[in-house]
């Protein structure tokens, strides 16, 4: 049957017709379907790789989930955070997430997105509050342990025999309270090793050499034979002090760091550092799980410990190409 011209542009025009009216339809569905969820986050600052490593996490899987981000970076200062929380229960977000650079202090603030109804997720660090109702959920690692595997790993590296000099992280946040907290506990274990310097170097890789450079001048500084860094931004600074002042890094003093930075990975492997101990920056998709329950009142656990490992020397080139951060 020979089909005329003007039947088969009518049959054309009507498939391009029922195209375009079902793709309105789709976009009308996609608009009037479920609400964006919006999620404030106020982030710390970018002090180191771990904490860029937390950022890219958490702002790709907000992107992969379709969710409305409200990103705030505190440039690790605390009236920045709390300005942020305000800002973010002004916006009248469904959800604030964030990782408190010290433990307290917060507790106002957290009192308005209560009185908000604005459900509060802690992600990385813990805050110290009266009122636990304050928040509903603490995604990150268990720093105590962290603290304990450091002083386990340097003690193996030792033999048990350390003058230890230790970077100290953020003064106030959890991690450096509570890594310091698990490292003395196993410290007490070994009559032979102890702290002869501790001080702070902020998390970050210029403070660290700073200090490092302040601890080689001290009088006692030729009794230094091994370096608790509580991350391997400040442990990577203080390699290059060593080096600048003659000295072997991970040979005349050994060094023990954690986060498991990728740098930490190239020091290893040359041989400049000789344990990191992992701390999981990764933790965008468990964030979001919990993130949307909170968003859907469904019930979370208080508290949720991320998984992580501990790197020597020995694993470094065969771990690297695997890193992720
Ligand atoms: C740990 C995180 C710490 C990292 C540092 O979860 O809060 O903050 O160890 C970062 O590198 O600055």
């Amino acid at each position: 049957m020979k089909i005329s011209s003007v039947y088969r542009t009518s049959i054309a025009l009507l498939a391009f017709t029922t195209a375009c009216v079902f793709t309105q339809l789709q976009a009308l569905a996609a608009d009037t379907g479920q609400k964006k969820l919006v999620v404030g986050f106020s982030q710390v600052g970018a002090e180191s790789g771990w904490r860029t490593a937390n950022t890219e996490s958490i702002k790709s899987e907000a992107q992969k989930r379709g969710i409305d981000l409200r990103f705030s970076d505190a440039q690790q200062k605390q009236e920045n955070q709390i300005k942020a929380i305000r800002s973010f229960i002004a916006q009248g977000v469904d959800v604030i997430a964030f990782s408190p650079v010290v433990e307290t202090g917060f507790e106002p603030v957290l009192q308005e997105a209560k009185k908000a109804g604005i459900p509060v997720v802690l992600s990385d660090r813990a805050v110290k509050v009266s009122d636990p109702s304050l928040y509903v959920t603490f995604l990150g690692s268990d720093f105590v342990e962290e603290g304990r595997r450091a002083a386990n790993a340097l003690a193996k590296l030792t033999g048990g025999k350390a003058n230890i000099a230790e970077l100290v992280g953020t003064v106030g946040s959890a991690p450096a309270i509570d890594r310091k907290k698990g490292f003395e506990e196993v410290l007490a274990k070994y009559p032979d090793m102890k702290i002869i310097m501790s001080q702070s170097g902020d998390f970050t890789r210029a403070k660290g050499k700073e200090v490092m450079e302040a601890f080689l001048k001290a009088p006692n500084a030729k009794e230094i034979n091994a370096l608790f860094a509580h991350n391997d931004d400040m442990a990577l600074g203080a390699i290059q002090a060593m080096e600048e002042a003659g000295i072997k890094p991970g040979q005349d003093i050994k060094i023990v760091s954690i986060d498991g930075v990728r740098g930490a990975f190239e020091a290893m492997k040359d041989g400049k550092l000789n344990v990191t101990v992992e701390c999981n920056p990764l933790l965008g998709p468990q964030l979001f799980d919990l993130v949307e329950k909170v968003a859907n009142k469904e019930e979370v656990p208080k508290r949720v410990v991320s998984q992580e490992g501990v790197y020597d020397e020995a694993q470094a080139a065969a771990e690297l190409p695997k890193r992720q951060y």
